[in-house]
């Protein structure tokens, strides 16, 4: 198949991962990158070899030849990029969080409908192969029918290092890294009735909430509870693991630290290394999320050849992106959330 050509617009810390992954992915690849910063744009250009660089992204889509477009910058720019890929009926991924509210994510979700074009949220902790595993498992019917649910990211890591910006917004934790969290609780259980949620902020050093806890209903009948933290100091640093408990009516899973997968259920009890792949390019303990950077990319490859729409497409992302106003209204108010009401 012809490989598709991409512009990438935004050359950023995170952007490299990307790079890397559209150079592996089968049927795509990046054709032209973008970024308002020369400095960026040079990095980014002269460590993957890339002619075709902009500083500005309605240059980059005027000058054409581009099959979809990836946006790899921070959300304040998300809506306007997805608003001009969607005047130029470029299809498009743009990374999470998926816009600064819910009204602008919904406008997004239009603008790329009415212009005929799919639009993906770069949503890929659900890609994550350990997580994969966990529901391949639930799949299988070995548990029998999950009840409860707990999924739970705790770290002591320093991402403020790597992403300043991340230690300056109102808004940290549930936004940057709940998103995934609650997006896993979705993908593992299904969509959320309302959402009970309680923020706190231990590191008097940032501006946002660094702990977030949410006890989830969803329409399934399974309850979960989603915990975050970057203020817990453990003996061995878990970054970025997410870890899994599920019970179900004839069994539980345990996705513990170190990626060790324990099933017990209709069969026994199995014990199983799902620890991720390290990728050539990548490094730990990032090689957890840089395999599924790879993994999302060539799904999305992969829907715009077959015409399939991608799991994580804007539709279907705005009913995680509503788990994390809920969860920052819920917190403020003390009060559970009606997320259809959130919806409608
Ligand atoms: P960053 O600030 O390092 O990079 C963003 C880049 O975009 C900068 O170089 C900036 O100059 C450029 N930019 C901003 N607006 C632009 C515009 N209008 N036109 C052209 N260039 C523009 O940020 P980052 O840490 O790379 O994060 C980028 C996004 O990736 C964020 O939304 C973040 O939440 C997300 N992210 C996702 C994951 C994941 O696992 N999915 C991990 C880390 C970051
Ligand atoms: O995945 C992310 O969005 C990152 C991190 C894992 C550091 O929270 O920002």
């Amino acid at each position: 198949m012809a490989a598709l050509r991409g512009g990438l617009i935004g050359c950023g810390f995170f952007a490299v991962n990307q790079m890397f992954g559209w150079r592996d992915a089968e049927g795509a690849s990046i054709a032209a990158i973008c970024d308002r910063d020369p400095e960026r744009l040079k990095i980014v250009g002269d460590q993957f070899g890339m002619e075709r660089r902009y500083q500005d992204a309605a240059e980059m889509l005027e000058k054409g030849n581009l099959d979809f477009v990836d946006i790899a910058t921070t959300v304040g720019s998300h809506r306007a990029l997805v608003e001009l890929a969607a005047a130029h009926r470029l299809p498009v991924i743009c990374q999470k969080p998926f816009a600064p509210t819910l009204d602008d994510a919904k406008a997004m979700v239009a603008a790329c409908k009415a212009a005929g074009v799919p639009l993906m949220i770069h949503e890929n902790f659900r890609w994550q192969s350990p997580i994969q595993a966990v529901k391949r498992v639930l799949e299988s019917g070995e548990i029998g029918k999950p009840f409860f649910g707990r999924i739970s990211f705790r770290s002591g890591f320093d991402v403020f290092s790597g992403q300043p910006y991340l230690a300056t917004g109102k808004r940290f934790i549930v936004e940057d890294l709940g998103i995934h969290i609650l997006d896993i609780a979705r993908f593992l259980f299904g969509d959320v009735a309302t959402l009970t949620a309680r923020t706190a902020r231990i590191n008097p050093n940032i501006a946002g909430e660094d702990v977030a806890s949410a006890l989830l209903d969803h329409e399934s009948g399974a309850t979960s509870v989603v915990d975050c933290s970057y203020a817990t100091k453990l003996e061995v640093e878990p970054f970025p693991e997410t870890l899994v408990e599920i019970d179900g009516t004839d069994g539980t899973i345990r996705l513990a630290q170190g990626y060790q997968l324990t099933v017990t259920g209709r069969s026994g009890t199995s014990k199983t290394d799902a620890s991720p792949p390290l990728l050539d390019w990548a490094s730990r303990p990032w090689h957890n999320i840089q395999e599924s950077v790879a993994a999302i990319q060539q799904h999305w490859a992969d829907c715009l050849h077959s015409g399939r729409e991608p799991d994580t497409s804007g539709a279907d992302n705005l009913k995680t992106f509503a788990l994390v106003e809920a969860a920052y209204q819920g917190a403020s108010t003390r009060q559970p959330v009606d997320i259809h009401a959130l919806l409608a």
